[in-house]
């Protein structure tokens, strides 16, 4: 059985193969099919962005697809930037403007509480979905430190820890990342599916 990870992230890929033991079945990623259009995220939440792109996916490469739709919820923003969290900053930002206006919009406030929630939807090829959903706990602090991982990593500080999930190792926030949450779900109710 072919599976296809429905993402053009690389390191949301390498995360996500690291975590998930998808055992004998064949992976692919969006990467292995550049002909397929980006999935336009236009949904109101990571659900539904998650539904959107396995099943489209599913369906333009008739295989099983799995997709991660993942974001960044700050109590102090009612949220925000949440489903929003890769274009924070705009249309065609970089991770370094979105994490800048994510300082700018938290200065002088003291409650600096969030957590990233992921939602990983899989969908067979006829696009039959289900979801599963993980989310850590943390905080943001007042100034970038780290260079593992990606996006807001160098921002957040998982609860429990000192230190940032950029400089945390990747075996530790791996463990236990919203990602891998979501995932350790996935893997006990989907062994059956996939994996196992
Ligand atoms: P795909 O849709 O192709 O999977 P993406 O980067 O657009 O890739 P998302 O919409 O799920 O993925 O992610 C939204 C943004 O949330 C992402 O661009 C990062 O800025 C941030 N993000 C997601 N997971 C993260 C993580 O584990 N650590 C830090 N930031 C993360």
């Amino acid at each position: 059985m072919k599976l296809v990870i429905a993402t053009r992230n690389a390191h949301k890929l390498e995360e996500i193969r690291s975590i998930f033991d998808f055992k004998n079945l064949e992976v692919r990623s969006a990467f292995d099919f550049p002909e397929i259009p980006d999935v336009v995220e236009d949904g109101d939440t990571l659900e539904a962005n998650a539904i959107k792109k396995s099943v489209e996916i599913a369906k333009a490469t008739g295989c099983w697809a799995m997709a991660d739709d993942s974001g960044l919820e700050v109590a102090e923003l009612d949220g925000a930037p949440g489903v929003y969290s890769a274009r924070y900053a705009g249309e065609y930002c970089s991770y370094s403007d979105n994490n800048e206006k994510l300082l700018r919009e938290l200065a002088g406030k003291s409650n600096r509480s969030a957590q990233f929630r992921t939602v990983i939807a899989l969908s067979d090829p006829e696009g039959n979905v289900q979801t599963q959903e993980g989310a850590c706990p943390g905080k943001i602090i007042e100034e970038l430190r780290g260079t593992n991982g990606f996006g807001y990593d160098p921002l957040f500080v998982p609860e429990g820890y000192i230190e940032t999930f950029a400089q945390l190792s990747s075996e530790v926030k791996n463990c236990i990342s919203h990602r891998a949450r979501a995932l350790q779900k996935a893997h006990d109710v989907w062994s059956g599916i996939i994996g196992s």
